[in-house]
């Protein structure tokens, strides 16, 4: 059995698109947990096992894979059909492992410092900048539609997100393909799946929407 521990409109909300892409709605359960939101609203859920209290968590047969990269990555794997991952073999497997790793190595740490603030020439020396991620994003899709081609797969879909949450950065390049992205059939159902639970949430709690 395999359980997505979701809380809405959160980092989770992108591996419910990949489900959605991946035609695995009817092979996953979904289960909605709350978490500690930024505003002070929200808890730790106790039902959700993740070692933090966090999600996106999976849990495939009792094996807990946390981290979205890692999450993305397994279930993409393991509904190849779809066509979303890059097997072992392809020439393109290594640049598609890299856009994952480097989602959850640099962008995440990279985008979250600038969110704050936070500047330091020792995080600039080791991760770049928040202009250095745009530009190697708009060198890659400079020619191809999406990261790796023609073809949309789940290093698209992880690595447009904090765009997708946060804002396009104004770069034409990117902001077209974070456009291409949001228009996925994906991100469409996910997008109504977490409205209509963060409504039923409110309803329920008297709580803000969010939770
Ligand atoms: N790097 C992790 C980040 C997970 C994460 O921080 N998720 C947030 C929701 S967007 C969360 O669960 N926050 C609750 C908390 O920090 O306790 C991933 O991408 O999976």
């Amino acid at each position: 059995m395999i359980t997505l521990y979701h809380a809405p409109q959160s980092r989770s909300t992108r591996i419910l698109a990949l489900l959605h892409e991946l035609d695995a709605l009817d092979a996953v359960a979904i289960e909605v947990v709350t978490i500690p939101r930024m505003d002070g609203s929200g808890a730790r859920d106790p039902r959700n096992p993740h070692p933090e209290g966090k999600v996106p968590l999976l849990d495939h047969d009792g094996v807990l894979v946390r981290e979205s990269s890692a999450i993305i990555q397994h279930l993409a794997e393991l509904f190849p059909q779809a066509g979303l991952s890059v097997p072992a073999g392809d020439p393109r497997r290594g640049a598609y492992l890299g856009w994952l790793a480097w989602s959850a190595g640099v962008v995440e740490p990279v985008l979250t410092l600038q969110a704050l603030g936070i500047e330091h020439p020792g995080l600039a020396r080791t991760f770049r900048s928040a202009e250095a991620v745009q530009d190697r994003l708009a060198a890659a899709l400079e020619t191809t539609p999406y990261l790796l081609g023609e073809r949309y797969t789940a290093a698209d879909l992880l690595l447009h997100s904090p765009y997708a949450w946060f804002g396009k950065p104004g770069m034409p390049v990117i902001d077209a393909w974070v456009a291409r992205c949001m228009d996925r059939p994906g991100a469409r159902f996910a997008a109504t799946f977490d409205a209509r639970h963060a409504a039923q949430g409110s309803r329920r709690e008297g709580a803000p929407a969010l939770e």
